[in-house]
């Protein structure tokens, strides 16, 4: 079997490249280690940049997410159980979209299905061989026969416990990381979303915050420590610390409600450098993580698909291949910047173990300077929305 790019993942990131790369008929295949219920079960991301959206319209599966997407034209912050709310419409001229990774991969499995696309689940043991070689190839198990592909490029899709990483010698990448001393509780419950925007909450017992999927799918999370389990947290337990740590008005007006899911994340930061290794692409999780406190993952890992897709686009359609050999540069550029603010959101709004009372003033001071300064705001902003693809 022989095609132009294999991408090994089926998650967000490799089906909006696949769907993307058929559109420019690049013939393509996907290669997943899960089932499709599997991928498509998973409750992950559910705030979208303007980009996002734009490159899903361009991959033509905006039409539900334009339906029943929710635009959010600010979100509110609170320290101290006192919320202020950011402008973003205001102040970048831009807003956000809540609309689940869980549907942005439905969509993108069903135009892809559709226009009979080359989707392989279940695929064991995939292995990118003689990478950056003329005959580069990739094996895999399906039922138990061994399979080949020869390619042009392989695009590692395959998030960051994913085999692509690890197939690039050690010595030829850098990897920074920093692992935060907590986790992320998180509920989904069949109740009314508290407001009709987001709140990140900054408390003395920990970080708070009330998200959404639609009118009667509400999303919150609570910091707890690495050492918590969920079995620990019954939802009474839960609600009660979610109460103590919203604003006020928010805590007063709270609709609770049984859970549906519960699960516990752990938060760090992770780059790999560079993000290419010959004619292996690393893309999204692969590549990079960011704690979901700037809700920056499944954004960035759309930013890089922009990015290779177009290097790829203009390596078979125009034999230019200046994008691909800039992709590292092009998408380490952004990742780092989405790194910072993620960072710098975590380290505002949640309460470390060795923090000190200097430490809670600093993160007051921070928050008080933002509910008081446009300028502060807009930083603050620009980068929420998400920052340009293209340096201007
Ligand atoms: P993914 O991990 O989504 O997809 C990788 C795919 O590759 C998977 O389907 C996997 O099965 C497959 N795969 C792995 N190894 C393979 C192999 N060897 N062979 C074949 N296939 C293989 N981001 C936000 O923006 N906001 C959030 O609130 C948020 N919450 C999150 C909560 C959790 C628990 C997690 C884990 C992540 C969260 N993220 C969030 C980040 C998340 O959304 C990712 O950024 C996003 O899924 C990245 O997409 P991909 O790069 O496609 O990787
Ligand atoms: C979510 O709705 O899951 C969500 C929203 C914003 C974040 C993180 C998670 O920053």
């Amino acid at each position: 079997m022989r095609t132009k790019v294999v991408i090994i993942g089926g998650g967000p990131s490799g089906l909006l490249l696949s769907r993307l790369l058929s559109l420019e008929n690049i013939d393509n295949v996907v290669l997943e280690k899960q089932s499709r219920e599997h991928v498509q079960g998973r409750i992950r991301a559910g705030v979208l940049e303007n980009g996002t959206i734009e490159m899903l319209r361009l991959a033509g599966v905006s039409k539900r997410l334009d339906n029943e997407g929710f635009k959010h034209n600010g979100i509110e912050l609170s320290f101290k159980n006192h919320g202020f709310r950011i402008d973003l419409k205001k102040l970048t001229d831009k807003h956000v979209t809540v609309y689940g990774q869980t549907e942005v991969t439905k969509d993108l499995y069903e135009i892809i299905e559709k226009e009979n696309g080359n989707i392989i689940n279940c695929a064991e043991d995939v292995l990118p061989q003689k990478v950056g070689e003329i005959n580069s190839f990739v094996t895999f198990k399906k039922n138990g026969i061994e399979n080949k592909i020869m390619c042009d490029f392989v695009a590692g899709c395959d998030g960051y416990h994913g085999i692509s990483r690890k197939v690039i010698p050690e010595n030829l990448i850098n990897v920074f990381e920093r692992i935060y001393p907590f986790g992320w509780l998180g509920i989904l419950s069949e109740t009314p979303p508290v407001k009709e925007e987001l709140i990140y909450a900054n408390h003395g017992n920990g970080f708070a915050l009330a998200s959404m999927r639609n009118n009667n799918l509400s999303r919150y999370y609570i910091q707890t420590s690495l050492d918590d389990r969920v079995e620990a947290w019954d939802d009474k337990r839960f609600w009660e610390e979610l109460k103590r740590r919203l604003p006020i008005e928010a805590s007063e007006s709270i609709i609770t409600g049984p859970s549906i899911e519960k699960s516990i994340a752990p938060l760090r930061s992770f780059v790999c450098e560079p993000m290419n290794w010959n004619n292996l692409f690393l893309v999204g999780d692969a590549a990079h993580i960011v704690p979901p406190t700037g809700a920056k993952g499944l954004n960035l890992a759309v930013s890089d698909v922009y990015y290779l897709f177009n290097g790829l686009k203009k390596h078979y359609l125009f034999n230019d291949d200046k994008d691909l050999k800039n992709y590292s540069t092009r998408a380490l550029s952004r990742v780092w910047k989405a790194i910072r603010f993620s960072w710098w959101m975590t380290t505002t709004f949640h309460k470390f173990p060795e923090q000190t009372s200097f430490d809670q003033r600093i993160q007051d001071s921070e928050l008080e300077y933002l509910e008081n300064s446009i300028a502060s705001q807009t930083v603050l902003a620009e980068n929420y929305v998400g920052l340009p693809y293209e340096e201007l």
